[in-house]
């Protein structure tokens, strides 16, 4: 085993904990352990990172292809494949437009350096469509952000580890983590007397089992219960009133719909006791510090755009906020996503189903409908980098009937995905292991920290890095030139001496007499300045990092500076692109004071506008939500949680199922009581149908899960053998529909999928 040990991040989940891996002579990753050098994990890790090598060593496409007209697929070269695809993208925008055309992901848990210079080809294609997985999650969040905060963009996170009084709701760090080193900061707060953790989950969870007050909701119901909450707050007077007076506007507009609320009535709809509700709302108003935390436990399921305002109130209402030990807003060294402008203020939306993007974004479970259809202004053509529509998108059945309708379809993937059995165009990019990568999940406060990631292996050969494929389509469109060669010398020169802002002025210059490269300038420094750095995988990434720290200096040079640099300005800028390049585990790029934290608020008044007038007219409404789930029981009598984060499911990321220790099949989970009646025991079969699809799948009986509910894994069910069509376990969009979704952010339903199960014999493998 080597000794050289080289550092990276694990592309498992948005934590990214820091990581050293040991390979042998063939690359395989033969021992992977924690780095104690990251800023931020400092040395954690979970079971799922030592199972790298599964990524690394997968079934990997060698190849560009191309479907023939039997429906398989021949190998093309580079050059066919670009030109052809280029080609196609220029008929496609020039005869229909660009809003013909649609991007769908750019990034995963782990990459997002192909989303930066993907958005170079949207522009090339002249399209404002980006179809992106947190939109079938955050958006309802980034939505009450934009009204409470100032923009969709703002985002805060979550000082668990600092509170007295915690509370996770619809969320379960110890499998899904979700902020850094979840499992011990769990153990800490459980085992820790001064600590109250309440947990609000529908199962009995890893993390429920720890909790001093487990509030077993009912499915959907939490807004209920949130709102009854905030209805024993306000009309018993216990809103922080100074808090309120110094930091917020609105709170008169708000009382009046919570001084209605009925709160035994909502306490019995929730399935919770009145007097707990009570307990907690009390614990939260009497403790020093106070944070929440929640995910898709309220944000795929009914309700989740109120769940989103209602859980913020609970801590913006009752002071606990932008403190140490609260939910405080953080910054970006660029942001995730983006904001979009409402309606009225002539934002983008779609042309079939008229949908807002929210952060810029469009989602998923429309995308099917602005394809399929024969509406003259549909998608005739999708890009998708980075992610599998027909696997994890709603609706696997209407995602695949639409990708394979468009005129132009191209996955830019490191497997052949179940979308990529369906596209016209295959690209083989190279894995996250054999480029720079980052993301831009740094998302911490009061110390802000980013991890350029150096390659640890050997490119597979034919494979590309996206911004390359980025860069040679947005070429062969005829939009940019395919070298610049005074700006490459000119870049060399600039490297050698910074402080004379060579080349911004060329650049500068260059893009005054050819205007049309102002919108590829990211392209142009990958080709420039990327050149000019000595890291030769530095080329892409780097040139882009050094834009984001020229713009993250204007904003933050004071909380740049606390970490102990010395510059200031265009100097301060460089030395932290140079210490972000030299930093391979990682490094911190800011630290605010807490009182710092008000300025990310980007209303004028840098107050919290709590009236959202919408939100206020569906809590106004709740008792007479329907919900189409609530209409088909009888049908379909159980309740299914359609993607549950388990110990050894990674979303998309893993294809062989030999990378799980346990769960190989991805059991069904059903309570004894129900297993009886249907007359299953251990280990037994089931069909499990929806009014979308059916499956297979393997029962585990276990009271984790309440009477009437079921819940499945994600992230199972993918072909591995080649481009063959060998799987294990079941595709859960098999079962979810496209249209039980948020009506505001369009974000699934899918904690409430209504299903029923018929018990069948072991079914014969393939
Ligand atoms: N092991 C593992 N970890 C992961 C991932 C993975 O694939 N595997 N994926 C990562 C990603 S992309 C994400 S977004 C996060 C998601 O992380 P989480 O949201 O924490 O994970 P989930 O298991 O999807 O759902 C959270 C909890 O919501 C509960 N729940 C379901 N319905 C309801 C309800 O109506 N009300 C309430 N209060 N709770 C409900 C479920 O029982 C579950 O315990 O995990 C990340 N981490
Ligand atoms: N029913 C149901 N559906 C769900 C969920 C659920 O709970 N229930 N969870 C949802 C959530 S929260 C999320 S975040 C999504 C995740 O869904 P996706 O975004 O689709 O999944 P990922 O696993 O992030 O990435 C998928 C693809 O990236 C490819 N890939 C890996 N590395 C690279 C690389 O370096 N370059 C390129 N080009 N490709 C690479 C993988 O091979 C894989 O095909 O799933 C969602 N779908
Ligand atoms: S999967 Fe585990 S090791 Fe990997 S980033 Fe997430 S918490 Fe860290
Ligand atoms: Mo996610």
């Amino acid at each position: 085993m080597s000794e050289n040990a080289k550092p990276t991040a694990c592309i498992l989940c948005n934590q990214n904990c820091g990581i050293l891996v040991h390979q042998d002579q063939e690359g395989n990753y033969t021992k992977i352990i924690g780095d104690k050098e990251h800023p931020i994990s400092k040395g954690y890790l979970c079971q799922k990172a030592t199972r790298l090598n599964f990524y690394q060593k997968q079934n990997r496409l060698t190849s560009p292809l191309k479907r023939k007209d039997d429906g398989t697929f021949e190998a093309i070269s580079w050059d066919v494949a670009i030109q052809e695809i280029a080609d196609e993208l220029v008929r496609i925008r020039d005869t229909h437009g660009g809003h013909t055309i649609a991007y769908a992901g750019g990034g995963g848990q782990g990459n997002h350096m192909g989303g930066v210079y993907g958005s170079m080809l949207r522009a090339a294609c002249d399209t404002p469509y980006l179809y992106s997985a947190l939109a079938q999650e955050k958006t309802g969040n980034f939505w009450v952000n934009g009204h409470l905060f100032g923009r969709h963009n703002t985002n805060y996170c979550e000082a668990l580890h600092d509170a007295e009084y915690v509370m996770i709701i619809g969320a379960n760090p110890i499998q899904a983590h979700g902020f850094p080193q979840a499992r011990p900061t769990i153990n800490e707060i459980s085992r820790n007397k001064e600590k109250t953790m309440v947990v609000v989950d529908v199962r009995k969870t890893e993390t429920a089992k720890k909790a001093d007050i487990f509030m077993q909701v009912k499915p959907g119901k939490d807004a209920f219960l949130l709102a009854a909450m905030l209805g024993y707050l306000i009309q018993n007077g216990m809103e922080n009133k100074d808090f309120i007076a110094k930091h917020t506007v609105g709170f008169e507009q708000i009382k009046p719909h919570f001084q209605q609320v009925p709160i035994a009535e909502y306490a019995t709809i929730a399935g919770i006791d009145e007097n707990t509700i009570k307990e907690v709302a009390n614990g939260i108003v009497n403790a020093n510090t106070f944070a929440l935390r929640s995910d898709l436990g309220i944000e795929q399921s009914h309700n989740s755009t109120l769940n989103a305002y209602l859980a913020r109130l609970l801590f913006l209402i009752t002071g606990h906020f932008n403190r140490k030990g609260t939910n405080c807003l953080h910054n970006f060294l660029f942001p995730l996503i983006g904001h979009s402008k409402s309606a009225a203020e002539s934002g983008v939306v779609t042309r079939v189903t008229k949908m807002q993007g929210i952060g810029k974004l469009f989602p998923p479970n429309i995308l099917p409908q602005e394809i399929n259809t024969d509406h003259p202004e549909r998608l005739r053509a999708l890009i998708v980098d980075s992610t599998n529509p027909v696997a994890t998108y709603a609706n696997t059945q209407a995602q695949r009937e639409a990708i394979e309708m468009l005129e132009l379809s191209v996955v830019i993937d490191v497997a052949m995905t179940e979308t990529a059995q369906a596209a016209k165009y295959v690209l083989p990019a190279q894995t996250q292991f054999e480029k720079m990568e980052s993301t831009f999940f740094n998302l911490e406060f009061p110390r802000n920290f980013y991890h350029l990631r150096h390659p640890i292996s050997k490119p597979l050969e034919n494979t590309l890095d996206e911004p390359e494929i980025y860069h040679r389509i947005v070429t062969a469109m005829g939009e940019i030139p395919k070298s610049f060669p005074i700006l490459a010398t000119i870049a060399k020169m600039d490297r050698r001496f910074p402080k004379l802002k060579l080349l911004p002025l060329a650049l500068g210059m260059a893009t005054k007499v050819n205007p049309k490269w102002n919108k590829y300038q990211l392209l142009i420094l990958k080709e420039t300045l990327g050149k000019a750095l000595p890291y030769s995988y530095a080329k892409a990434p780097g040139a882009f990092i050094w834009v984001a720290c020229q713009i993250f200096t204007k904003k933050y040079e004071k909380q740049i500076r606390r970490l102990g640099y010395k510059e200031k300005g265009y100097a301060l800028a460089e030395k932290l692109f140079d210490k972000i390049l030299n930093s391979k585990s990682g490094t911190l790029i800011s630290e605010h004071t807490y009182e710092e934290s008000w300025d990310l608020v980007r209303h004028k008044d840098k107050k919290v506008h709590l009236e959202i007038p919408e939100m206020l007219q569906w809590l106004d409404d709740l008792p007479n939500k329907q919900f189409v789930a609530e209409k088909r029981a009888r049908k379909y009598p159980f309740n299914l949680l359609a993607g549950e984060r388990r110990s050894y499911n990674a979303n998309a990321l893993f294809r062989n199922p030999e990378w799980r220790k346990k769960d190989v099949e991805g059991a069904l989970k059903i309570h004894p009581d129900d297993a009886a009646e249907y007359h299953i025991e251990k280990g037994d079969w089931v069909v499990c149908s929806s009014n979308v699809g059916s499956i297979t799948i393997k029962t585990l009986i276990t009271d984790e899960v309440p009477r009437g509910m079921l819940s499945m894994p994600h992230g199972y069910g993918f072909s591995y053998e080649g481009h063959g069509v060998r799987t294990t376990g079941a595709i859960v969009n098999e079962l979810t529909s496209l249209e039980e979704c948020d009506p505001l952010a369009k974000t699934p339903y899918h904690k409430n999928v209504r299903v029923r199960i018929e018990k069948i014999e072991e079914p014969v493998s393939i």
